[in-house]
């Protein structure tokens, strides 16, 4: 064989390898059984809390009614809580739930969110309070907190350390505003940001009402005494800017390109934070089948910082390699803690809350990290059903949807989502650590079964 021949093959090979490792360490979108845009994260107690926008399913423009959240502890498996407000909980907005950031204080969690009022068929910004990060979440005000008329959209909510909290929002301008100690009234006039190529870029293109690279989207965070404020620009497709100061009020300056426009969406959203002991950089792109601009999913990357304080320059990758800690089996755990799926879609009932549908034989999921220790697990239960008269059944496998199989559960017939089956068997017999599958499988079309829980026991 030639030696020309020969390199193509070894770069096919490199090729195909690549992309089996890519696919078996996949995280990014992290969120798979719904579109999902404008990540907010929020860090509480033990657990990172990550709201999100919720693009509808096939839609041609932002059709976006509710506002989701998921949480993790590990930053790899992700657990649904469904949707936690609508931009109805507002009486006086007409729809379109778009960017939202949630903030704590004092043990009471405040929702910042851009709505469009009725009363003026243009975009405000509502605040809704509840008493836990799951909501329900209810305005207070019974009108927006701000409807100044010039772009009130992407509010975001930052609290310094002297608790001097400051809301900044706009698009294709930005402003900010400080906030009361109640955080839904605020103090001062609303203060537009000097829009200078020093603070925030030149644009690429003559466009006299976006005078900056600066477009939407603002977000701001502290690092050892060094404000940023992160944002989208333009032109379209957007990507991620940011700029620093010393103070939350500016003089901001120019930093450049954090991440790079992306084929895939023509929007992208930044949300930055600190967790046990790591920044992560969440964005959205159009990553998932039936992806686009307005079909949209969130990702997350490590952040890095430069000895100066600037941040690493980043691209969008296959996401978290390796989680924080294990994930403990002998719990209950909701099938909606996922690290990776394929084929399923997330719903919510009166019933169990949320819970997973199996769409296509061959659909699965993935959790990773579960920790079975050395003594390991005999036995596993599960909440399961479908609607099929027979013919469907879940695999139960470890280190890949091809590896040693635990067991196959026959899903019985309960005839509807709200009509569960809790089944157990005794599986083989599994010890340490490993990424377990579950794998869906029935041949009818259509949604072949419903996952609530598992939980394995010694
Ligand atoms: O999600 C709707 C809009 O798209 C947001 O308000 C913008 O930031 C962009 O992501």
């Amino acid at each position: 064989m030639k030696t020309k021949e020969l390199k193509r093959i070894f770069w096919v090979q490199a090729l195909i390898i690549c992309f089996f490792l890519q696919a078996a360490y996949a995280q990014n979108p992290i969120v798979q059984t719904a579109y999902t845009a404008d990540p907010a994260p929020m860090v509480y107690k033990d657990k990172l809390y990550l709201y999100t926008s919720h693009d509808e399913d096939q839609s041609t423009w932002f059709v976006m009614n509710d506002w989701k959240l998921y949480t993790t502890s590990d930053m790899v498996n992700w657990t649904d809580h469904g949707a936690v407000a609508s931009y109805k909980i507002f009486d006086w907005a007409k729809g379109d739930a778009w960017a939202i950031q949630v903030v704590e204080r004092d043990g009471k969690f405040y929702l910042y969110a851009p709505i469009t009022a009725k009363a003026t068929n243009g975009p405000a910004i509502g605040v809704a309070v509840s008493d836990s990060p799951y909501g329900p979440f209810i305005d207070p005000l019974g009108k927006p907190l701000v409807r100044s008329g010039k772009g009130d959209i992407d509010p975001t909510v930052f609290i310094d350390d002297d608790g001097q909290a400051y809301l900044y929002w706009g698009n294709p301008y930005c402003y900010y505003v400080k906030l009361n100690e109640d955080m839904i009234s605020y103090s001062g006039e609303i203060v537009k940001v000097p829009m200078s190529e020093a603070s925030f870029g030149k644009r690429a293109g003559d466009v006299p009402e976006r005078p900056t690279a600066y477009e939407e989207g603002p977000w701001l965070y502290k690092r050892k005494n060094m404000y940023y404020l992160l944002w989208a620009g333009g032109p379209l497709p957007e990507h991620i800017g940011y700029s620093t100061s010393k103070s939350p009020t500016g003089p901001w300056e120019n930093r450049g390109t954090l991440m790079a426009t992306e084929p895939g969406a023509f929007t992208n959203h930044p949300g930055l934070v600190d967790y046990r002991g790591k920044t992560y950089f969440f964005y959205h792109n159009g990553a998932l089948p039936g992806g686009g601009g307005f079909t949209r999913s969130v990702a997350v990357e490590k952040a890095e910082f430069n000895k100066v304080g600037t941040i690493k320059p980043m691209k969008m990758t296959g996401g978290i390699e390796k989680g924080l800690e294990p994930l403990n089996p002998y719990k209950k755990t909701e099938a909606e803690t996922i690290a990776y799926s394929e084929g399923v879609k997330a719903s919510q009932g009166s019933e169990v809350g949320v819970f997973v549908n199996a769409l296509k034989n061959g659909s699965y999921l993935k959790v990773r990290d579960v920790d079975f220790r050395e003594q390991g697990a005999a036995k596993l239960t599960v909440r399961i059903g479908t609607t099929h008269h027979s013919g469907v059944s879940m695999e139960v496998r470890i280190d890949s949807r091809e590896g040693p199989l635990l067991t196959t559960f026959k899903v019985p017939l309960t005839g509807g989502d709200d009509r569960w089956a809790l089944e157990t068997t005794n599986i083989q017999r599994v010890t340490g650590v490993h990424d377990l599958y579950f794998i869906f499988k029935g041949e009818r079309p259509g949604r072949i079964m419903y996952f609530d829980y598992w939980m394995f026991s010694k």
